[in-house]
This record gives structure tokens, C-alpha cells and sequence, in this order.
């Protein structure tokens, strides 16, 4: 029984998608995008190239975002993980999402593995820079550098800190509980196999059963935000 393994579990590895995100109004990569990015492909702009290819263009999608991210609230999904944290003995969360919305809804210790929305970076170097400047495209106080949104771009490396973290998480887990992701992105999507070889009670939580549904013991399909706070209230009965 799920509710039997959850409760058993020394150390849970949760890993999220862009569909925990989804019913506080943030729409996931694979939704059509909004409004004038309808005929922008995410996929082309979420890169170095797309950036260096239209600078002021992936800075207004990105702003875009961060206007869009700041007037939104977490929702049950996100609470119900930061409450599964205080009910079993320890909890680390690995998330694919860049809005900082684990960190306001009060979960701890959140692995960003995609980096941060709200982060900016030199291009160049890829310090943070702190100070962000009106300009279109704003520029690096110490390099000169165009200045870029602090997230990892398809063809970037994961930041290693977090890649070793999550990696050496997910090796260590008892139970490995995939959230609201299609699981199409690597490494991410890497790391439920490293869960179930070192021998992880694994579950799906998604929209509708994901490619790789079959390949966990529990799938579940239905709204995270709904699906979350049932399985995890029922632990505190
Ligand atoms: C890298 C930040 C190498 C930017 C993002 C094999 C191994 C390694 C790499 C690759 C590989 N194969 C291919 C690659 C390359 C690539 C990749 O994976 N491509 C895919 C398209 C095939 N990977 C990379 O480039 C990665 N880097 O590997 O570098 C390297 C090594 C050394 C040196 C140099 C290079 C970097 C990938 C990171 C890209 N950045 N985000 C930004 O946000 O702007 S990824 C971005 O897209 C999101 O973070 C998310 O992770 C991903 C998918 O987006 P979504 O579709 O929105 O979300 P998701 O897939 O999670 O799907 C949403 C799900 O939610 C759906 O299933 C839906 O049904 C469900 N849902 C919806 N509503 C709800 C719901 N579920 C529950 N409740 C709901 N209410």
C-alpha cells in the first residue's frame, strides 16, 4: 500500500515538473504558450543560442515569466509537500521548476536543478549579478557581458552541486515520488532509474499516466494538486 510505504520511508526523494505548478497558473513548456509567445517554441528560446540570437527577445519572454510567477500562489500540491517534509524523517526535494514556489509555500532545502527564474547571471562568467538594471538587455558591471536569466538552458550542464546532490539523493532514497513531469527532460528524468537500481519504492503523480507510468510501482493520475494533499493528509490520520 502506498500510504504503508510513504509511512515507512526513512528518506523520500521528491522530484517536480512543471505540472505542480500548473493550477497556480503557471503554464507548463508543453502548454501552448500565451499570448504573443503562442508562436515561440520554448524549447528555441530556452537556449544559449536563442538568447544570443535575439537578446531583447528571450529578455521580454523571461520578464514575461517573472511578472507572471510574482503574481501567482503556490497551491495545495506545493503545501502538501511541505507538510509530507515535517511528517517523515527526511525529505529532499529535487525540483525542474525555476518559480520559486516550494521555497514561498515553506518547503526546505529545495534542489533547483534548473536553476532560478528570479537569478540573474553574466553570460560569460556566470556569476549572479545582483543589481538588475532596466535596460533591454542588461549588462555585466564587471565584463561588460550581456546579462542572463540564472536558469539552465537545454544544452547547458546541470549546476554541479545540484547535479551531484540529486543524483547522490535519489542513490540514497527509499522512496522516490516523481511529481507533475512528463519525464522527457534528462538528466532529470534520469534519476528515478538510479531510485528504483538502489532498490526505491517508486510513484508517479501526473496529469495522465506519463511514457514511463508502467515503469514505477505506484502510478496515480490526477491533478497534484488535489492527489497530493489526499495521499499526504491521510499519513497524518
Ligand atoms: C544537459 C529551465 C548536457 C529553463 C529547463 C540525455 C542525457 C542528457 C541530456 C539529454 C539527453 N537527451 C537529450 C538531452 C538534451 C536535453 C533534453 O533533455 N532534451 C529533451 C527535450 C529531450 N537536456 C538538456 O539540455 C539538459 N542539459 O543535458 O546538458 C551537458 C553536459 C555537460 C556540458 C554541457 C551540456 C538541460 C535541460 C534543462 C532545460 N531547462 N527549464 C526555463 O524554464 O526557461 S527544462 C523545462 O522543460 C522545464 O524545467 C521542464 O523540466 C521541462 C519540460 O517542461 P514542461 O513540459 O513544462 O514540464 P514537464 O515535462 O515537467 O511536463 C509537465 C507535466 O505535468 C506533463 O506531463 C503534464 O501531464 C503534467 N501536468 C500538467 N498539469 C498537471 C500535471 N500533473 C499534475 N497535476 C497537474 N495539475
Amino acid at each position: 500500500m502506498l500510504r504503508d510505504a510513504l509511512r515507512d520511508a526513512r528518506h523520500v526523494c521528491v522530484l517536480t515538473g512543471a505540472g505542480v505548478s500548473a493550477e497556480s497558473g503557471v503554464p507548463t513548456f508543453r502548454d501552448a504558450q500565451q499570448g504573443l509567445w503562442a508562436k515561440y517554441d520554448p524549447h528555441q528560446l530556452a537556449t544559449p543560442e536563442g538568447f544570443l540570437d535575439n537578446p531583447p527577445l528571450v529578455w521580454r519572454w523571461y520578464r514575461w515569466r517573472r511578472e507572471l510567477v510574482s503574481q501567482v500562489e503556490p497551491n495545495p500540491g506545493h503545501h502538501a509537500l511541505a507538510k509530507l517534509q515535517e511528517l517523515v524523517p527526511r525529505l529532499t526535494l529535487v525540483t525542474q521548476n525555476v518559480d520559486g514556489l516550494h521555497q514561498r509555500a515553506g518547503s526546505n532545502d529545495v534542489i533547483e536543478f534548473h536553476g532560478n527564474l528570479f537569478v540573474n547571471r553574466c553570460f560569460a562568467e556566470g556569476c549572479v549579478i545582483d543589481k538588475d538594471d532596466d535596460a533591454t538587455v542588461p549588462t555585466c558591471p564587471g565584463c561588460g557581458s550581456h546579462v542572463r536569466p540564472g536558469v539552465v538552458w537545454f544544452g547547458e550542464a546541470i549546476p554541479e552541486a545540484a547535479l551531484n546532490e540529486s543524483f547522490a539523493t535519489a542513490a540514497d532514497c527509499d522512496l522516490f515520488l516523481s511529481v507533475g513531469t512528463s519525464s522527457l527532460v534528462f538528466p532529470a528524468a534520469g534519476l528515478v532509474d538510479v531510485a528504483r537500481d538502489a532498490g526505491a519504492v517508486t510513484v508517479e503523480i501526473n496529469l495522465e499516466p506519463t511514457e514511463h507510468a508502467d515503469t514505477f510501482d505506484y502510478a496515480l493520475a490526477g491533478k497534484s494538486g488535489e492527489l497530493l494533499p489526499e495521499l499526504i493528509n491521510s499519513l497524518a490520520i
